[in-house]
């Protein structure tokens, strides 16, 4: 028995979420308080828990304030703002809620995929503009197919693999680009980056996130997708270099892009918002009902499990 007397809420969750850790747990909201780092320096040793999200994290200075914590149990899949090299450390256990939103995400990434290349977006504006009624029928142009055509997906992980078999429903011939092969699919394995973006129609970007990732998607790939291509990122904003992007977008370098995630969200650049050739989410890839329902349980069944038995659900190492 692991019995956790004491959380520490690194910052604001989802409402059902924070309800059912409240009504289970004695919880602190560290956002509650005017100098975290100071009442962490003061009261940091009562917390034997910490619970955060992908988006809020949990800087390593604070982690190193905790000195009581055996577990952190984080909402989403994303651990590049958890500290989890620290917390290996020090045996703290971390916890985290993938393949839950699998689906969603995947979901999203079409979402975005065919959004951008059928113009659903902009001819939602076009109509709300009184333009087809201005301008009269077949004003409003022409989209690109994507039934049939060519996806490269950059990450075959739990989501990449639920993105790519999203592909034979548009009977898309599908590759993959992954520092390791993946054993046992049907795509096959395109080891150099740029020679999938070369390949591919659409270019969808699913690894982690962190500094291995950083700028993966430059200049040279965004090159190699050319004018005919598009780029989804459904990833992190860090994954793609967001200056070269808008440059490749400006010089008509690439087709188009569907960004749900940027490098300083919520800042979205001015450059993007003024493109009718990008889709632009607010990092919404896994925001359902059901999906969030999910993740905020599988936080919860992640503590409680660590506490019958000293192991999580889903352990991020
Ligand atoms: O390279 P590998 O064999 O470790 O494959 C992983 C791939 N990946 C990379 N691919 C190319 N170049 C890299 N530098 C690189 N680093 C990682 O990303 C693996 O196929 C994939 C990550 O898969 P999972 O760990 O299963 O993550 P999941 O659940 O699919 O979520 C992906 C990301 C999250 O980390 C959040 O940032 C976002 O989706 O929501």
């Amino acid at each position: 028995m692991h019995t956790l007397n004491r959380i520490l809420q690194a910052g604001k969750l989802v409402p059902a979420l924070e309800q059912a850790l409240h009504a289970r747990y004695s919880v602190h909201r560290l956002a509650d308080e005017p100098d975290p780092a100071a009442f962490l320096v003061e009261h940091g040793a009562q917390f034997d828990a910490v619970v955060t999200s992908a988006a809020i994290g949990l800087p390593a200075q604070h982690l190193a304030a905790l000195p009581s914590v055996k577990v952190i149990s984080s909402f989403g899949v994303g651990l590049d703002k958890v500290p989890v090299e620290e917390a290996k450390a020090r045996g703290i256990a971390v916890g985290y809620t993938p393949d839950v939103l699998n689906d969603c995400v995947a979901d999203t990434a079409f979402a975005l995929l065919l959004d951008v290349a059928r113009r659903t977006a902009e001819a939602d504006r076009f109509v709300r503009a009184g333009q087809w009624a201005r301008l009269g029928s077949n004003s409003f142009g022409l989209g690109r197919k994507v039934s049939g055509a060519r996806m490269g997906v950059v990450g075959l992980g739990r989501i990449g693999q639920t993105i790519a078999r999203r592909g034979l429903g548009f009977d898309m011939e599908v590759r993959y680009h992954t520092r390791r092969p993946v054993a046992g699919v049907p795509w096959a394995h395109e080891p150099s980056l740029t020679a999938l973006a070369t390949w591919c129609d659409f270019l969808v970007v699913i690894t982690s996130g962190g500094p291995s990732t950083r700028h993966l998607i430059n200049e040279e790939v965004l090159n190699a997708l050319g004018p005919r291509g598009f780029l989804i990122n459904v990833a992190r904003g860090t994954v793609v270099d967001e200056a070269a992007l808008i440059r490749a977008l400006q010089d008509g370098r690439i087709a188009g892009a569907g960004l749900d995630v940027f490098e300083s969200e919520p800042q979205v650049p001015d450059a993007l918002t003024g493109m009718d050739n990008v889709v632009l989410l607010p990092h919404i890839a896994s925001a359902t009902h059901e999906t969030r329902q999910a993740m905020g349980q599988r936080v919860m069944d992640n503590l409680d499990a660590f506490e019958r038995t000293g192991q999580l659900i889903s352990a991020a190492y």
